[in-house]
């Protein structure tokens, strides 16, 4: 374990008694560890009778999660106005995307990256997941339920797309084990979160794929959606999760990149094998882990970007 827990814990447990209520928060564009960490935790606190809320700022959150217990839960606002503020998997406050000025703050996470922007920072980029966080901080003090655990493994499943990552250890497959012990529905949650997928998510792939362009002796690949091909398809952000992993599987590739043009900025993600991509992503004010990141720009071409991209790649000397 790379950070106390036990020490963390016993903060964590005072700031919950300090307060009457907890507002349960993620990161923008929530992804399935955002999310399920939030239920998780959610769960956690509704059975020992806190009260408790959950929010996230962003509308449109991934309706392929609404096999979680208490997906239905999560709103578009804060309404408890000195609840203690739990984020999740959120690396910096403005991901929150709600103005949290003069709230109490635990900050659970594992992205290297994190801004320690907590009042309580609970940060342990060793974990895979923020769920594995989570578990690590409260599985001692409290009885983990199904509720909580499925949510958990979903979480856990995802950040690591299904045990393959190349951060995963025989550790996190006791973890599966601990959380499946609770009575995760294995096959049901398998279901859920792979054989569910949207037609737009497999027609953006398609555009993602004729999209691809191999440079520096094919060691970086390239994908592009513009914002047309997403209109044309109704693809919303979510349909586009883990297709850049696409480009970063072909033999020669080190460092795969998709750029996602969208209505005010470019999305960038950077996945990796063996070379560290956070340093390309912080040079454009962006984070993640070292084998995925990412960062939005503002008023920049398609073009420029892509070679700015590769002459920050050159400047860092990232490639081998
Ligand atoms: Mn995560």
């Amino acid at each position: 374990m790379a950070i106390p827990y036990p020490e963390l814990a016993t903060v964590f447990n005072r700031l919950l008694d300090e307060h009457r209520a907890v507002t349960i928060l993620s990161h923008v564009n929530p992804d399935p560890d955002a999310i399920g960490t939030a239920l998780g935790v959610y769960h956690w606190l509704k059975e020992q009778g806190k009260r408790v809320e959950i929010a996230n700022a962003t509308v449109d959150i991934p309706r392929n999660l609404d096999f979680l217990p208490g997906f239905s839960k999560i709103k578009n606002k804060i309404d408890f106005d000195d609840s203690l503020i739990i984020a999740c998997d959120s690396g910096s406050i403005d991901r929150l995307g709600f103005d949290l000025s003069g709230r109490v703050i635990v900050n659970l996470d594992h992205h290297p990256t994190n801004t320690q922007y907590g009042t309580l920072n609970i940060v342990d980029p060793e974990a895979v997941a923020s769920s594995e966080v989570a578990w690590h901080l409260l599985s001692p003090l409290w009885e983990i339920s199904r509720e909580s655990a499925t949510a958990f493994y979903a979480a856990l499943i995802s950040d690591t797309r299904n045990f393959t990552t190349g951060n995963m250890h025989q550790g996190v497959f006791d973890l599966a084990g601990e959380l499946v012990s609770r009575g995760v529905n294995i096959p049901e949650v398998t279901r859920q979160m792979l054989h569910r997928r949207s037609l737009a998510s497999l027609r953006i792939l398609g555009v993602a794929i004729d999209s691809l362009e191999l440079v520096r002796d094919a060691r970086v690949a390239f994908m592009t959606i513009r914002r047309d091909d997403r209109l044309r398809w109704g693809a919303r952000g979510s349909d586009l999760d883990g297709i850049v992993d696409y480009a970063r599987s072909l033999v020669t590739v080190q460092v795969a990149v998709m750029l996602v043009e969208r209505k005010n900025d470019i999305k960038v993600s950077l996945r990796s094998k063996g070379v560290d991509v956070v340093r390309i992503a912080k040079h454009f004010g962006g984070g993640g882990h070292r084998a995925a990141a990412g960062f939005e720009v503002q008023g920049m071409e398609l073009e420029a970007l892509r070679e700015a991209i590769l002459n920050v790649m050159e400047e860092e000397d990232v490639l081998s």
